[in-house]
């Protein structure tokens, strides 16, 4: 049995560049109907007891298991999402960073412009995300419901969700506007910081 997780914080909190009206729906609509179909899917089965990161690494690839695959990663990276935002972040990333930062990218410019290429460039619904691949860091964008774990030894630092209905409300088509606001105003950097020291580094 999954349960939806709590916000970290009010609906309202991310505006202006996350409107309430967005955050409202995208938690209690779009994460919540995630969290719904897979304890469906699981209801009866081996994986009913089973935590959601072992059911995305069990069905990965699996065709007969698509439908569970697809919405426990999305309930999954939902989670991770929302841990990924937060009121007092964007800006310049946490000190932890700013050696493996200089060695991977040579500084946090090269990164962010790297970030925003891949999440606004992704065709289509998807993520984009900070990775620790093999001590380095990465940008990398996955398609629909893939969560980096999924392809290779990725340990993911932060994420964008790039569907449209995280930003369709507040920023029509415009995605790069939304990816921008979101990268400056609002990655969370103290959350990208445990999950490097999670991660070995
Ligand atoms: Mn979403």
């Amino acid at each position: 049995m999954i349960t939806l997780p709590a916000l970290p914080y009010a609906y309202d909190a991310l505006e202006p560049c996350v409107s309430r009206r967005t955050l409202t729906l995208h938690h209690k609509k779009h994460h919540a109907a995630y969290v719904d179909k897979t304890n469906e899917l699981i209801d009866g089965t081996a994986l009913a007891d089973a935590d959601l990161e072992t059911i995305i690494r069990q069905t990965y690839g699996d065709e007969d298991q698509t439908k569970l695959f697809n919405q426990a990663a999305q309930a999954w990276s939902h989670a991770f999402y929302w841990q990924s935002l937060s009121p007092d972040g964007g800006g310049k990333p946490h000190a932890a960073f700013d050696s493996v930062l200089a060695d991977s990218f040579g500084g946090f410019d090269v990164l962010r412009e790297a970030l925003v290429e891949s999440a606004v460039g992704h065709f289509g619904s998807g993520w984009a995300w900070v990775t620790l691949e093999g001590g380095a860091l990465k940008v990398r964008d996955t398609h629909d419901a893939v969560p980096p774990f999924c392809e290779g030894d990725a340990v993911p630092l932060l994420c964008i969700d790039v569907w449209e209905h995280a930003y369709y409300l507040d920023y029509q088509n415009v995605r790069p506007d939304y990816v921008k606001a979101v990268i400056d105003e609002l990655l969370n950097w103290e959350f990208a910081a445990a999950n490097l020291r999670a991660g070995g580094r």
